[in-house]
């Protein structure tokens, strides 16, 4: 199978009978018998609640090492964030982003995979304030946009292929944002002021950033983190995004043709657990809107 035609990952959840207090997890790739790269697997514990355990130590222990990303990441007082996996249509590798503890605060650091061996992780900050949650992305021309947020805070950083990555840009106050593989430069982001009702927030850049509030919510979060794990999706030239709206439900919206988002839609939610298979179902309802496009 040639490269880029098809989907490249694999997401393994590893549930762990009982409650030994072991976590094992994993991001590593999976090689053919040549360089090809068949997917990203990423392992971990899945938690009492369904929060996921740490994705980084080592479960699949036959796997070479060059192949494995990060080994020691879950370990310390302050363990890595959650990985983030792009894939460069271009070089027919992926690309990781997570969040790594400096002894200080969070940096943002980044990794490809490099003909055989995941390249030394870079930071793309130096700073004194915590800097979390990246998510990177690929456009279909190759470029890659990389989001995270600081503070109150949301930044893009963008990479031209065969260039370096330029400088975060500030976008706009809010937290937690998401990217998708537009061509467009475009996120996915909420803003929840203390006291206020959470915002549900896309922008798009033409000139300058341009936020849309799609929605509100008074949720806190399936997690009750406060995160509303607000996602930005692109796939067969459709885009969308789903966030936590309510204990019962996602919310979503689709961008219209003629550039506008349609009102919001509700999946409902059974419980925490059901909320992948709701956002299946939603990606299912979106393509499928596409199919009956004349
Ligand atoms: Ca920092
Ligand atoms: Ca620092």
């Amino acid at each position: 199978m040639s490269r880029g035609l098809f989907e490249p990952f694999v997401v393994a959840a590893l549930i762990l009978a009982g409650s030994s207090g072991l976590c094992l997890g994993e991001v590593s790739i999976d090689c053919d018998g040549g360089e090809e790269v068949r997917s990203v697997v990423v392992m971990h514990e899945l938690l009492a609640g369904g929060e996921n355990g740490p994705p980084w130590p080592v479960f699949r222990l036959h796997v070479p090492a060059a192949w494995v990303l990060n080994a020691r990441g879950s370990e310390g007082a302050n363990p890595d964030g959650w990985p983030s996996i792009g894939w460069d249509p271009i070089a027919g590798a992926p690309e990781v982003t997570w969040a790594r503890h400096d002894g200080q605060d969070y940096e943002i650091m980044v990794s490809r995979w490099d003909v055989n061996q995941w390249t030394t992780p870079v930071a793309l900050t130096a700073n004194d304030v915590d800097d979390l949650d990246p998510d990177i992305a690929y456009a279909p021309d190759g470029t890659a946009r990389l989001t995270f947020w600081s503070g109150t805070q949301v930044f893009m950083l963008t990479r031209a292929p065969g260039s370096d990555w330029g400088q975060p840009e500030a976008v706009d106050r809010g937290e937690r944002p998401s990217v998708a593989g537009t061509q467009i430069e475009r996120l996915a982001y909420q803003r929840s002021p203390a006291g206020g009702p959470s915002e549900i927030v896309t922008a798009e850049h033409a000139g300058q950033w341009v936020p849309v509030v799609l929605a509100t919510t008074e949720f806190g979060g399936f997690d009750g983190d406060g995160s509303l794990d607000v996602r930005l999706e692109a796939q067969e030239n459709m885009v969308w995004i789903v966030w936590e709206d309510s204990p019962t439900r996602l919310g979503w919206s689709e961008l219209e043709a003629g550039g506008t988002w349609s009102t919001p839609a509700f999946e409902p939610v059974l419980d925490p657990s059901d909320e992948q298979a709701a956002r299946l179902r939603i990606k299912l309802e979106v393509l499928g809107r596409r199919s009956r496009v004349p």
